[in-house]
């Protein structure tokens, strides 16, 4: 179709996923899916570049499909795909570390930060330092216009935009040179008990994360322990209202009323009357994710032909830009 645009997007399957990654990132790819050509990825190789347990790897690359399906992903209308099963990711990923300088690597702040925290008990593997250039393999072997992220991942996308261009400059008109695409309020959920840093799945404690697949009772006892802030008043205010802000945007993704309406409900209520009722929202949003996510637990052998299916299609994409790309350097064809 005319101007439709091409869409790539993935996450790590390194563990359950949760409302951040729910707010900030699936949610508009499920928007994304009608009018977009779409193709979404779950980015095993990226898995590996931090300490992983092999059988969780495998469980969690299935959990994380079955999420995408449950929370609306249309296989019909999506290209649902595995990483490790495309080859040309990695095969791509060589090249473009030939022209990529090592001082940009050693500059990206996840891996300032992954690396401080791992190179302290395992070391820093090679692995970690050139994660950026494989998620720009990912992208730019779709040839895709957006990429929908969270916050946290915009400095990569921005990094496969330089390489992009490098490579477009050296040897002609290649790759197409990405967006990074963001929700306003939801690109950034914060922790529950620590409203200064983002929600993790790797966050040290339980208490900062709603996961998808949490019961109502544990979702209710995270929003009823979440840490609130000084004062009363129920506004959206994040510099001085950090908690009940972060709170205001869930509740507003959750129940699809406008931040300010919200506030107008709640105004000269109490913080405990408010808790209820974002946890209600919750809950009740995430009801019919977990009913889906249940039937297909039961099937996981639907779920791995989806992917399978999924990811020959994508290499059969892949493979055209890899033809080009080995052509325009040299490689015999
Ligand atoms: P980790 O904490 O282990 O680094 P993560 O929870 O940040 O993992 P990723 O797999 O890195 O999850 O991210 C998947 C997608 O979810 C990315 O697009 C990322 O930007 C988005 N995302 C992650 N956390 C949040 C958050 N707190 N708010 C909004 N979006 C988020
Ligand atoms: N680094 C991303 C996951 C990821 C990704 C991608 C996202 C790997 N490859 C390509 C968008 C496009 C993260 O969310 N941690």
């Amino acid at each position: 179709m005319l101007g439709q645009q091409r869409i790539f997007s993935g996450i790590r399957p390194s563990g359950d996923l949760h409302i951040g990654n729910y707010l900030g990132a699936i949610k508009q790819w499920v928007k994304l899916q009608d009018d977009h050509e779409v193709v979404f990825g779950i980015m095993d190789e990226h898995a590996i570049t931090t300490p992983h347990e092999p059988a969780a790897l495998r469980e969690n690359t299935l959990e994380t499909a079955m999420l995408y399906l449950a929370a609306g992903l249309d296989p019909e209308k999506v290209i649902l795909m595995v990483q490790s099963q495309v080859s040309a990711h990695t095969e791509l990923a060589w090249i473009l570390g030939t022209i990529t300088p090592l001082g940009e690597l050693e500059r990206m702040t996840q891996f300032k930060e992954k690396s401080h925290t791992l190179g302290a008990k395992e070391g820093t593997m090679a692995g970690l330092l050139n994660y950026p250039i494989l998620m720009a393999a990912d992208i730019l072997l779709y040839q895709a216009d957006a990429v929908p992220v969270g916050e946290d991942q915009v400095q990569h996308v921005e990094f496969t935009r330089s390489i992009a261009e490098r490579f477009n400059n050296r040897y002609g008109k290649t790759f197409t040179v990405p967006k990074a695409m963001l929700e306003r309020e939801s690109a950034r959920i914060m922790s529950l008990d620590d409203p200064s840093k983002k929600m993790s799945k790797s966050g040290e404690s339980e208490r900062g994360y709603i996961l998808l697949t949490d019961s109502p009772d544990a979702i209710r006892e995270k929003i009823k322990a979440a840490v609130t802030d000084s004062g009363k008043e129920i506004k959206y205010d994040p510099k001085s209202k950090p908690a009940i802000s972060n709170l205001l945007v869930i509740f507003s993704e959750f129940s699809g009323k406008p931040i300010a309406e919200l506030e107008d409900t709640y105004a000269g209520k109490s913080y405990v009357e408010f808790k209820n009722d974002v946890t209600r929202a919750v809950i009740a949003g995430l009801a019919p994710l977990q009913q889906k996510f249940k039937e297909l637990e039961k099937d996981n052998d639907s779920v791995l032909r989806i992917l399978r299916d999924g990811s020959e299609r994508a290499a059969a994409m892949a493979q055209k830009t890899l033809a080009d790309v080995k052509e325009k350097i040299g490689f015999l064809t």
